[in-house]
């Protein structure tokens, strides 16, 4: 008895041993959640400045996280902010550079319909190395109106997905009409975050043991702004007025709450990164409140238009309570960012004009990184790291106020590059 007593106490001893190593726990690769607000302004939230309502929820993030003073998304606009963060790329390479409409809004605007499928995509390659992808939200990279030949999410490489009207597959929930929103949608305008972040958490709850990663892209904090309590009959439209947005900034701040505590709950914090943005300026932005005083909008290519929030949490990771207002990041970095966090090689045969600028997530000061913005008729942000700079055939011409580049688009408009030192 004692002798089999004593072989279970070494197998135990031995069996912890190996589920505490080191070199097991650098193998299990993290969860990424990558929890996208639209049209969130960089001076919304009172951890980045704002005053309009108490946001304790992300604040607390921010607390429990990295945050970043200067990250740039890919467009004011959401089509291409959102095709950079997906393909890591530039969203004009891909001929998106205003938001996707109906097909005769998309040729005027020199446009295609939906992303093209031979674009990369991050969650097709963190799939192809096993991880199961969800996309609960907003997309809007194809589909809607009357573009109904999007390719479907699955091809983007979605296991799972809850698409708004801007979609291929439409969410039926949340989609009683081809709009926004709808008095008739079975989950109200008000409850959708907490659609998609219950969607999540369940995704998450059924994918245990798998790594995983999620898009949690809300359409909140886009206008309109529908409350709960608002007359569905008398504003069909809702109300953007300031009384409106904060009772939505308010209730979405709750659901990043919910978020945080569903994933507490589910043993999952430890191992999930946390990544928490906007993909592009607010409008109305009242009067540069909403932009923390930063000059310009959604639309804009002014940083009012292109610098997000940007918090990322990884407990025991990424330096908690850290604030870090040196490193420039940019949307199309993510790509490459998430690629490394989940120890995956970048796809071969793609130019990416990302950068793996994970270092910087985990308290290393990048100062080294040059921002280029470009503007043409449509829009266009560049962010170009230095050692990407004399590559990008542009064609420099010195001004009063600063160096700048002219750059021939698809199109063969111009495009204007500043370039900051
Ligand atoms: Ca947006």
């Amino acid at each position: 008895m004692a002798l089999k007593g004593l072989r279970m106490v070494a197998t135990l001893v031995v069996f912890s041993a190996l589920i505490s190593a080191p070199a097991w726990a650098k193998e299990e690769r993290p969860n990424i959640v990558f929890f996208l607000t639209d049209d969130m302004g960089y001076g919304d939230t009172g951890c980045y400045g704002g005053k309009f309502v108490p946001t304790p929820n992300i604040d607390r993030l921010a607390k429990e996280g990295t945050r970043f003073t200067q990250f740039y998304a890919a467009s004011p606009v959401c089509s291409p902010s959102r095709t950079g963060f997906l393909t890591g790329m530039y969203p004009a390479r891909w001929k998106i550079t205003n938001f996707l409409q109906t097909r005769a809004g998309n040729r005027a605007s020199e446009q295609v319909d939906f992303l093209d499928l031979k674009a990369p995509s991050i969650a097709r390659t963190l799939k192809e190395a096993g991880y199961a992808t969800g996309h609960f939200g907003k997309w809007h990279m194809g589909g809607g109106r009357d573009v109904t030949n999007a390719p479907h999410f699955s091809a983007y490489g979605f296991d799972e997905h809850a698409g708004t009207y801007e979609s291929p597959e439409p969410d039926p929930n949340i989609t009683a009409t081809n709009w926004i929103w709808s008095a008739q949608d079975k989950v109200k305008r008000w409850d959708r975050t907490a659609y998609f972040v219950d969607k999540t958490l369940d995704f998450l709850k059924r994918h245990k043991g798998q790594p995983c990663y999620v898009n949690l892209w809300p359409d909140d904090v886009h206008t309109p702004w529908v409350p709960e309590g608002s007359n569905l009959k008398r504003k069909q439209e809702g109300d953007d007025s300031n009384v409106n947005f904060k009772k939505v900034l308010k209730e979405y701040d709750r659901q990043v709450g919910r978020f945080l505590d569903g994933l507490k709950e589910l043993g999952l914090e430890q191992n999930t990164v946390v990544v928490f943005s906007s993909d592009n300026g607010p409008l109305p932005a009242f009067g540069g409140s909403r932009t923390g005083g930063l000059r310009g909008s959604k639309i804009s290519l002014y940083e009012g238009g292109t610098r997000m929030p940007f918090i990322v949490r990884w407990p025991g990771h990424t330096p908690a309570g850290r604030v870090d207002d040196q490193s420039i990041l940019g949307g199309v970095d993510l790509f490459p960012i998430f690629c490394s966090l989940a120890s995956v090689p970048l796809p071969k045969g793609s130019a990416f004009d990302g950068e793996n600028l994970e270092k910087a997530l985990f308290g290393k000061q990048l100062s080294a990184v040059i921002r280029c913005s470009g503007n043409t008729a449509a829009t266009v942000l560049l962010v170009i790291p230095r050692s990407r700079a004399t590559a990008a055939r542009m064609s420099p011409f010195a001004t009063g106020i600063g160096r700048f580049w002219s750059m021939r688009t698809a199109r063969g408009r111009s495009c204007m590059i500043w370039k900051r030192t």
